[in-house]
């Protein structure tokens, strides 16, 4: 696959690269790194995102100013990665006619391309990109490896989750040695933060609840917490996981109230509750330590039972199982 995914890309004239809606660092570091590698064999590329305001943090990605809320009106391939479905980059699969690849590292991917290199496996999406561009022999700049590099060790918390193993230092180690610079991108990812999501975190960190024996941390952010903080829907990326670090929590519960009053439910396990199953129940989907779900029950006590129980579902099989 890591070769019949390169050919086709290798084979299209114009590409476009998209990523997720609201997006992590994960899903740009591998567009903006295919980007770089793509102008760099002289091939046409664009980069498209559906979000308005991109994440301010990510700025320092080379490239970043590319990226567009338009598709171009003529191209023949579309990849799009870290998608665990084709809905996350908010374009309509019915009205496209072009080839799409799909690459992710997502268990519950639903393999919507006409090629599919979906490999759970990998730590980060940008190391299934990596281990492509590797695999072909296709020549990686400093740029390019700088995306890749930052996208992997911010999926990984810092080497400190997902699928964390040898090859994920070894991958970074190669990267670092095609000029990432480490601490450079880990100045720009940790210390840059606003003064808003200090506010958040402070919310955040007063109003948790624990439930379930203190096993289960739960928070709630509604648009009103963001406007009395200042902070921006990109601030509360990851802040679920100072619920996580609770020592009594197995389970940290987000419920996110988005502009339009839906809600955008994240979930983080610790140590043996898979929340990918529980989020692909609810139509959304992720890894075993990190998913989510939107949702458009509005009642946030109708939308927690609904996660409880499946908690204490999986608490009881996990508990059966270690008998
Ligand atoms: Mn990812």
């Amino acid at each position: 696959m890591f070769k019949s995914v390169w050919q086709a890309i290798a084979e299209s004239k114009s590409i476009v690269l998209a990523s997720h809606v609201n997006p992590d660092c994960d899903t740009l570091g591998c567009a903006l790194a295919m980007f770089d590698v793509l102008r760099n064999m002289n091939k046409e590329a664009f980069l498209f995102n559906a979000t308005e305001k991109l994440p301010l943090k990510l700025r320092f990605l080379p490239n970043f100013e590319y990226i567009s809320s338009q598709l171009p009106n003529n191209f023949d391939t579309l990849v799009v990665f870290d998608c665990a479905k084709f809905e996350r980059t908010n374009l309509d699969i019915n009205r496209l006619g072009q080839k799409i690849i799909n690459i992710d590292h997502h268990l519950t991917n639903s393999n919507f391309g006409d090629l599919n290199l979906v490999a759970a496996e990998f730590s980060s999406a940008c190391m299934v990109v990596f281990e492509m561009l590797k695999t072909n022999g296709v020549k990686i700049s400093a740029k390019a490896a700088t995306c890749l590099y930052a996208g992997n060790i911010d999926d990984t918390g810092f080497f400190a989750y997902g699928n964390v193993n040898a090859k994920t230092f070894i991958n970074s180690a190669e990267l670092i040695d095609l000029g990432a610079n480490p601490i450079y991108i880990s100045k720009q990812l940790k210390q840059s933060v606003p003064l808003a999501r200090f506010r958040l975190k402070e919310h955040v960190m007063q109003t948790v609840d624990l439930l379930k024996n203190g096993k289960v941390g739960l928070v709630i952010i509604r648009q009103d917490d963001l406007k009395r903080s200042g902070a921006r829907r990109e601030d509360t990326e990851d802040i679920i996981n100072i619920v996580r670090d609770l020592a009594s929590v197995e389970l940290a519960i987000m419920i996110l109230e988005e502009e339009d009053g839906s809600f955008k439910i994240s979930l983080r396990s610790k140590n043996y509750l898979d929340v990918s199953k529980i989020a692909l129940k609810f139509g959304g989907g992720g890894h075993f330590g990190a998913a989510g779900f939107e949702s458009k029950i509005t009642n946030t006590d109708v939308i927690v039972s609904m996660v409880l129980n499946e908690f204490d579902e999986g608490t009881t099989e996990y508990e059966k199982k270690s008998e």
